[in-house]
């Protein structure tokens, strides 16, 4: 752990007993998938397997367009260069780290208009990611409708626990931003585990297939990002869907410049293929239930036991709420940064933060922001884990509350520009610095 500096994106994989660093591209694929993909069409362009993905995205998110991409940050990059201009502001139901620096790259300035209970890890709601609809009427008629190129809805929302929205709520959005004449731009990386969540939550979906109810949420949006390394079950991939066809030229037009050709946008066509493949077994209701309730079964053995977490427990992990695991450390001595360490020595089970070092700092004042969440998160990758595993996660977590009052705080001794979490270097604090409460 000092060898990599107190950050666990610095550790080998190799080093690593359970990996519950991200969701993302750690999924393992099924035997369907790995034959789809010896049938990759490697042609540079108008491969056939661009094609089917094409077809699957088509049929499963129901938008008429696709532009792959090497995964969502290509994605949030094609939209926010071809929506985005500089005094614009982007109303979202709570930041994502990659999203915002895309926004921000553009001269756009992203609005937090999630519902207060997002920022609550104690909060109840069984949609914690819902937009505040009061906060986007405001934001709308603060920053003129002109200056809103389109609004992002994150389902679920990554950074809030892995919290659904109802779809009584993308209702609600659609209707506000249609009457501003306001695109509505989806954040999809999670949407099955989002519907999911609505047939388990929301009156009247107990008895809908999570594919139509995913169809259904996506025909609320005009388009949407997406990392398919998470709910599309692969290892590597994104892509941008729309139905405008004026915004479907403009995204052909710049992705040749970041990506590749508009039928490879940075993939091989086997990567296509997989994805394709992908698409069609992530609406099984049976395997989406089983991955969901794992998580929980993760989540429910640490509250029995009184360890703080986010509740409801998300879709894709389960966050420890450092804030209250450590209450003898202030926020800038990174109890979330800290607690990923300590879990890493003591069984080697790899999480990650998800707080002020996440978080970065404000572009203008130059200070540390310091989100009301502190957390770490504990991610679990899809198909890869036995709940046997969860188990040895969860006695290792206990293990480390009962001894919380001698955990230390970190330096940060290295910081990186931007999206300092990935690089970022710490040391622990020296002994004696601070007296524990
Ligand atoms: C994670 C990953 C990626 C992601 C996401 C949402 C809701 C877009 C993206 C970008 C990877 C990650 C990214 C930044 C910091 C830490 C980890 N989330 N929207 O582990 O997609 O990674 O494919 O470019 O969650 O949560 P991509």
């Amino acid at each position: 752990m000092a060898e990599a500096g107190y950050n666990t994106f610095l550790l080998r994989s190799e080093d690593v007993y359970i990996d519950l660093l991200t969701d993302s591209g750690t999924n393992a694929m099924s035997d369907r998938q790995w034959s789809a993909m010896m049938m990759g069409d490697e042609a540079y362009a108008g491969a056939r397997s661009f094609y089917n993905m094409e077809r699957a995205v088509r049929e499963i998110y129901g938008f008429k367009h696709m532009v792959p991409t090497h995964q969502g940050r290509g994605a949030e990059h094609l939209i926010s260069r071809i929506l985005i201009r500089p005094g614009h502001v982007i109303p979202g139901n709570m930041y994502f780290t990659t999203t915002r620096v895309h926004q921000e790259m553009q001269g756009g300035m992203f609005v937090d208009v999630v519902i207060d209970e997002a920022h609550d890890p104690a909060a109840q709601h069984p949609f914690k990611g819902n937009v505040d609809i009061f906060k986007l009427a405001e934001a709308i008629q603060t920053y003129g409708a002109q200056n809103v190129p389109y609004v992002n809805v994150a389902c679920t929302v990554n950074l809030a626990g892995g919290q659904p929205v109802s779809m009584q709520n993308l209702r609600d959005v659609r209707e506000l931003c249609a009457s501003h004449g306001i695109r509505v731009w989806c954040d999809a990386t999670r949407a099955v585990e989002n519907a999911f969540f609505i047939k388990d939550r929301e009156p009247g979906y107990a008895d809908k297939p999570v594919r139509a109810i995913l169809h259904e949420m996506m025909s609320y949006f005009d388009g949407c990002t997406m990392s398919a390394k998470k709910d599309c079950l692969v290892n590597i991939g994104g892509f941008l869907a729309m139905n405008d066809e004026t915004i479907l030229q403009q995204a052909r037009e710049q992705v040749v410049i970041f990506e590749g050709m508009p039928t490879y946008g940075g993939l091989a066509g086997r990567d296509m293929e997989a994805i394709a493949q992908g698409i069609y077994e992530m609406v099984d209701d049976a395997y989406i239930a089983h991955r969901v309730n794992q998580v929980r079964y993760l989540g429910e053995q640490l509250r029995a036991a009184g360890v703080p977490i986010v509740e409801p427990i998300g879709g894709h992990a389960v966050f420890l709420d450092a804030r209250r695991f450590l209450p003898q450390l202030d926020q800038e001595e990174f109890p979330a940064q800290a607690l990923a360490a300590e879990l890493y020595i003591d069984s080697g089970v790899r999480a990650m933060e998800r707080g002020i070092v996440s978080s970065g700092r404000d572009p203008m004042t130059k200070e540390n922001r310091r989100p009301k969440l502190e957390l770490v998160r504990l991610t679990i990758p899809r198909r890869v884990y036995t709940d046997r595993h969860m188990d040895v996660v969860a006695w290792s977590v206990k293990s480390l509350y009962e001894r919380r009052e001698e955990i230390r705080g970190l330096d940060m001794v290295y910081e990186p520009p931007t999206l300092r979490f990935f690089s970022a270097r710490f040391e622990p604090q020296p002994v004696g610095v601070k007296t524990l409460a």
